[in-house]
């Protein structure tokens, strides 16, 4: 190899190094570190409350705007933001609707996703938990 061809090879390394970086700095300010409020390098069913208000979650769900989510409108969410979560954990309709009146509050939603997201259960969401929840958000071209 050439001089000019190894310093192009470094060059090109450092810029990919650089852009790799950046990068990092982005998912850390988007995601997980952003709203672990607490620092305890988990994210709680609270915290997740603040990220999902600020995400406006609800409303993408909520196609008619009526503030309930009726069936047919959490299938359409299920299948959009859901995909890379099981559908033993997702569960059924009736799952979510707590008191059984057909349709769910913003409440019986935010608490059931979390726990849909909080795959093993022990009340909060890991890293790898929260990127499933950030991973089919932003799957759809929204961002915070
Ligand atoms: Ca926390
Ligand atoms: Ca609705
Ligand atoms: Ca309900
Ligand atoms: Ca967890």
């Amino acid at each position: 190899m050439t001089t000019k061809k190894y310093s192009l090879l470094c060059f090109v390394v450092f810029a990919l190094m650089l852009v790799n970086l950046s990068a990092c700095k982005v998912s850390e300010e988007e995601g997980y570190g952003r709203w672990d409020a607490d620092a305890n390098a988990m994210i709680d069913s609270n915290e997740y409350g603040t990220a999902w208000n600020e995400a406006g979650y609800y409303g993408r769900w909520d196609a008619n705007r009526d503030n309930y989510i009726d069936e047919s409108e959490w299938n359409a969410g299920r299948n959009t933001y859901m995909q890379d979560v099981g559908a033993d954990q997702v569960g059924a309709y009736t799952d979510w609707d707590v008191d059984g009146d057909g349709r769910l509050s913003d409440t019986e939603f935010r608490d059931r996703s979390f726990d849909v997201y909080d795959a093993d259960r022990d009340g909060n969401l890991n890293e790898a938990e929260y990127n499933t929840w950030w991973g089919g958000f932003n799957r759809t071209g929204n961002s915070l």
